[in-house]
Formats: structure tokens, sequence, C-alpha cells
């Protein structure tokens, strides 16, 4: 039994380690404060169970808060011109380059993709904000002419005024710019609430916008839970649109509260990607391709194919490689730079992609590959399941749920013409890729395809940040995030008229 002086150094240890675990709290009006409540959450490293960071539960009053800060900064941030705004993107995304190593780190750390994706999060948070930075002397209207004399019109963005930014644990970094950029060059100010899996990622983020010299109250970042955080965003009479990326469940819900009151809502929800392979394809390539598509990220992006649709004349040889490639791949901390992929986000996620995994089996899939959490020595503490592979009939319910994890299905198709109703048939379409060396059915299959991108003789992985990205069908509510039209859910039009004529000129009732 340890003496008294001893026990209370293990208190005072255990206190020293607790106060240096970082507790940043939520930035609000250009400072790092308080919540109004008590409750903290922790954010973890999903490799070791390692707590990274506390946060606190916000609640209900914090948002109101963070909404009156933005409030107040909108008028001014309206006013600011917009290259100026620009330049202040330009600096962030200069720091953020400073900074990549760290912050892909960082990304590796909290989140648990492997360093080389870790890093490539930060690049795609780099390369959004110096391609919208640009856009400040851009946010191009038109103008044409009057129907009567004397008389000028044009249209001018303008910005919506406070946005609420909800966003994803799977890019912690990028989707929250591509939100956020986007936001800030139209003239919107924020509550930007981040994943409760990624909050330190999102911390960051904020400190290098706040360094890059965006004002106080254009930013405010409340962390917590989307019950509370969430809804109270989706439910403010003060915000004015709504960018949400998550599940289809949360973003119906979300959708719905936001359209009560009149607010525009932009979602950006599931994925079942296919990959099709058809009888002329490079198999090799098809096979790195489909390797990267479906484990890269260990199967979390929107974009990660879960469905490998593959024509009879080659499927032999084509599962077979794969397989074995699969078995090769070295599931290991993602920081380690050996790792092909590292752990699953957290238990949640072991429990739901487990789950399918056994659904899979029940419903009579052949499991050709993995399947199991592992968790030995050197997976002790992380939530690590190995790349699996399940050979499955189009209609099995892991061939048209979203799994968001390690887990793909391959199918056997006749035809290119089976090939694309496989591919069709499920009730999500964001991304999808087809290899093929005829040219005309990969324009074909362009044509065809029911969802928003689509690779040819490349993954469904690995969307670039100047091209729209989003989907069809449940992955969306019909907007896209990024690219040329990555402004149009931050601002509205105005149409203007300007009569120089000095007469009064009606408009479809003068003669002609
Ligand atoms: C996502 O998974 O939600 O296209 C985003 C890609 C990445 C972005 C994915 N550039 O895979």
């Amino acid at each position: 039994m340890p003496s008294k002086s001893a026990a209370a150094a293990a208190v005072e240890e255990k206190k020293k380690s607790r106060s240096a675990i970082p507790e940043p709290g939520l930035y609000i009006d250009g400072k790092w404060v308080h919540s109004s409540g008590r409750g903290l959450f922790e954010t973890r490293n999903p490799a070791t169970g390692d707590v990274l960071a506390r946060f606190p539960l916000a609640t209900p009053e914090d948002v109101k808060r963070a909404v009156e800060a933005a409030k107040r900064a909108f008028p001014g941030w309206k006013a600011t011109p917009a290259p100026k705004r620009g330049e202040m993107l330009l600096r962030a995304a200069q720091i953020m380059r400073q900074r990549k190593e760290e912050l892909g780190r960082l990304v590796s750390e909290e989140m648990g993709k492997v360093i080389a994706e870790g890093r490539g999060d930060v690049q795609e948070a780099i390369d959004f904000l110096e391609y919208i930075a640009g856009e400040g002397r851009r946010l191009l209207g038109e103008t044409t002419p009057s129907e009567l004399k004397e008389k000028f019109c044009l249209t001018v963005r303008q910005p919506v005024g406070v946005v609420g930014l909800i966003t994803p644990w799977n890019f912690p970094v990028a989707i929250p710019v591509w939100k956020s950029g986007a936001a800030l060059i139209s003239g919107c100010t924020m509550v930007f609430k981040p994943a409760s899996l990624t909050p330190l990622c999102a911390a960051r983020l904020v400190e290098i916008y706040h360094d890059a010299g965006i004002p106080p109250g254009v930013i405010n970042l409340v962390t917590g839970s989307g019950g509370t955080v969430g809804d109270a965003i989706a439910n403010h009479p003060d915000i004015k649109a709504v960018s949400f990326t998550g599940g289809t469940i949360a973003g119906r819900d979300v959708y719905e509260k936001a359209a009560r009151r009149l607010a525009a809502c932009e979602l950006e929800l599931g994925g079942k990607n296919p990959q099709m392979v058809m009888e002329d394809a490079n198999l090799d390539l098809a096979l790195e391709g489909v390797l990267f598509g479906a484990f890269g990220t260990a199967g979390q992006r929107c974009t990660a194919t879960s469905r490998l649709i593959v024509h009879e004349k080659v499927y032999d040889e084509m599962v077979s490689r794969l397989v074995k490639k699969a078995q090769g791949l070295r599931l290991g901390n993602p920081v380690d730079p050996k790792s092909d992929v590292g752990p699953v986000s957290s238990e949640d996620q072991v429990r739901t992609v487990m789950n399918y995994i056994d659904i899979g089996k029940r419903e009579g899939a052949k499991l050709l590959t993995g399947g199991r959490r592992l968790t030995g020595k050197e997976h002790a503490g992380g939530y690590y399941i190995e790349p699996t592979i399940f050979e499955a009939k189009h209609g099995m319910r892991i061939t048209k749920e979203e799994i968001f994890g390690p887990v793909l299905s391959v199918i056997k198709v006749r035809d290119f013409d089976e090939a694309i109703r496989v591919a069709n048939d499920v009730d999500y379409g964001l991304s999808s890729s087809i290899y093929t060396r005829d040219i005309n059915r990969a324009f074909k299959a362009m044509d065809a395809l029911d969802v928003g991108i689509c690779y040819i003789n490349a993954p469904t992985i690995g969307a670039e940040v100047h091209l729209p990205f989003g989907g069809t069908k449940n992955t969306g509510n019909g907007k896209r995030e990024a690219g040329t039209v990555a402004v149009d859910e931050f601002t509205e039009w105005k149409t203007v008229f300007v009569d120089y004529s000095n007469r009064l000129q009606k408009a479809q009732i003068d003669p002609r």
C-alpha cells in the first residue's frame, strides 16, 4: 500500500498529466473562451487511444453568442473589398504551407489516415485557399441590355450573411476549408461546428485564419454534439445558410430544420461508389486504382470505392490478383510511413463496419479476405480493421448501403450494359469510375452514370478542388461544393436596373 505522501504525489501526477492535455476552448469574437456549460469531450488518437485534447460540449447559449459575434462582424466583412479578403486567404494558404508537416501529422494522429494522406488533406486545403483567393478578383456578375432605352441591367453577388458550417472528421482540414474559404471570399461570417472526432484540426485551422488577419467575429468555432450544437445552428433564425457534410440521416434533419425557416442548405452526404472494370481494361492499372480507392483512408471517404464491378471475362484474374495485393497491405500506425492503411476513426466506426461484415456473411456473400478487427500487440489500443473483400451479388445490403470502412464488394457482370445498370442501382450518386480502353464506352459511361463525379481510367477518389464536388440522389440536394460554383451557396444574386433616361419607362407596357 503506498504511503499517504506517495498517494498524494500520484494524485498530483494525475492532475499534472490531466492539465498537460490541451483545452483550447471555443473561439468566439476573435478570442478563445470558455463555454457557458461545464461539459467537456475528448479527442483521441484512433491508432493508440491516447487523448490529444479536450473541448467544450458547447451549449445553445454558446451558439447564440457565436451568432451574435458573427452578426456584428458581418457588415465590416461584407464591406471589405473581396480582393482584400482574398489576400487574407492567400496568407492563410502561406501559413498552412509553412506548417504543412505539423498539420499533416496532426491529421494523421487525430483522424487516423496515413501520413501521406494527412499531408494530402492539408495540401487540398492549401490548393483550395489559393484557388478561392483568386475568386476575390472575380465574383463575376452579368451585364445585359435592357429592353428599354437608356437603361442598364446588371447582376451582383451579395453575401447571404451569417452561415453555419458543419463538417465531418474524414477530411478534417480540407472540407472545413472548402466551406470556410468559399464563405469568407463571398463576404459571409460564420459559426463553424467541426466533427467531434477532429476538433483539434479545426482549432489549428481557426488559429491559422486568425494569424492570417481574419477579423474577430468573422469565424467562430463552436465544438460539441450534433444534437445540441448542430441543431442550434440549423434552427437559428439568423443563420442564413447551412453547409453540411456527413451522414444522410443527419443531413436530412439539418435540411428539414433549415427549410422550415427558409434558410439555404447545401448537403454532401454518402456514397456507394463503383469502379467498373471492362474486359479490355488495363488490369494492372485497374488493380492499383481499386486498392487506392477502396483502402485509401481505410475506406473512409465519401468517394471511396465500395463496389468493384467486373466483366466476367476478366473477373477471375482481377479478383485473385486483387485479393493477393490486399493481403499485402500493411495495417499500422498511420504516422509510420511504412503503413499502407491506418485505423478507422473510432470505436463507433469499428462497430458499424464490423456489423456490416457480419451482415455480409449472413446474407451469403463470400469473404475473400480480411474481415477481422486486429487487436494484437502492434495494434493495441487502436481501431484496426483488416482490408476486407467480399464476393457479393448485387442487391445484398453490403452492395447497397454505405459502410464507410475498408470493405469492398466485388460483383461479376456479363457486359457493359449490366455494369452500368448495377452501378446506377443504388440510392447514392457521388463518384464512379470505369476502366476501359474503348473510347466509345468511356463516353457512354460518362453520359449514363447517375453520379456527380465520373473518372475514366482512374480511381473513384482524388477529386481536384477547382472542379465542382457533390453528387446526385441521396448524396445531396442538388448543390455542389468547390470549383467555380463554390460561392453559390454563400451568395445571392441581386439584379440591378439603372434607368438614366430621366423619364418613367414601363417595361412590358411602353409601346415597342
Ligand atoms: C470526401 O470524402 O468527402 O475526392 C471528400 C476525394 C477527396 C475529397 C473527398 N479530394 O477523394
